[in-house]
């Protein structure tokens, strides 16, 4: 079995822990985000990774991988929002302050994993590629103050559905907490997964992350990682 993955995406590692939890064996393959597009088009519907091909076809898309490896127990509305609102909140936010910078290193990031050939043709191709993404997502360095105060949003949301008990439950770990945990991953940084922390941020960028620290939802995320992600 294989996971064609984008090695930073979070919802590949919402995948890649899906089936960790589960014991299940793959090998991973890194893409690099463009040549994604026409790859994933030769084994699947769509262009979004992550995509597991198996002996018996393709399931493409976190949610449904995850639902192949046999983890139940997700809340529809937790995972909707989580795969909808807040994931590509969170790449936006990151793209936005990290794209159009060399110093970022987001590049090196993004070409991490990936094959030789891949790598070379993603350095060479980087300002196609750059405005390509850019384009695709409406990344705009301008659009970072309003991208900022959509996430204090969803982190007030998440730390309610924290402390309510709900389907996002301290005593509880399963497919909610893998999703929310891995969705929120790049705000919390944590040490299992260290590109994270290669992506050098702009200062204003830092200081919300300062800021976001004081979330209770992102101490969860943090030892939800140490406590689970081995
Ligand atoms: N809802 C999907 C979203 C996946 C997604 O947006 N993947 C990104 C990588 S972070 C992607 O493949 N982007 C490129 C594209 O859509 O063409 C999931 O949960 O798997």
């Amino acid at each position: 079995m294989r996971l064609y993955v984008i090695k930073i995406s979070h919802f590949c590692e919402r995948a890649r822990w899906g089936l960790d939890h589960q014991g299940i064996q793959y090998d991973e393959r890194a893409w690099m985000p463009g040549l994604h597009v026409p790859l994933a088009r030769r084994l699947a519907k769509d262009t979004c990774l992550p995509i597991l091909a198996t002996d018996n076809g393709v399931v493409q898309g976190s949610g449904a991988i995850l639902t192949w490896a046999r983890l139940d127990g997700g809340d529809a509305s937790l995972e909707h929002r989580f795969e909808t609102v807040i994931g590509p909140l969170i790449r936006e936010y990151f793209y936005s302050g990290t794209l159009h910078d060399p110093r970022s290193g987001v590049r090196d990031v993004l070409l991490q994993g990936v094959s030789p050939v891949q790598a070379a043709l993603g350095r060479i191709g980087w300002p196609v590629i750059r405005h390509a993404m850019a384009a695709h997502m409406a990344i705009q360095p301008t659009r970072l103050p309003e991208l900022e105060r959509r996430i204090d949003d969803e982190l007030d949301w998440a730390d309610t559905l924290l402390a309510n008990g709900g389907p996002l439950s301290r005593d509880d770990f399963g497919r909610n907490s893998i999703t929310a945990a891995s969705i929120l991953a790049p705000l919390a940084r944590p040490d299992a997964l260290p590109l994270h922390r290669q992506i050098c941020l702009p200062p204003d960028m830092e200081h919300a992350f300062e800021r976001w620290h004081a979330h209770p939802v992102l101490h969860w995320v943090s030892d939800t990682y140490a406590q689970y992600r081995h």
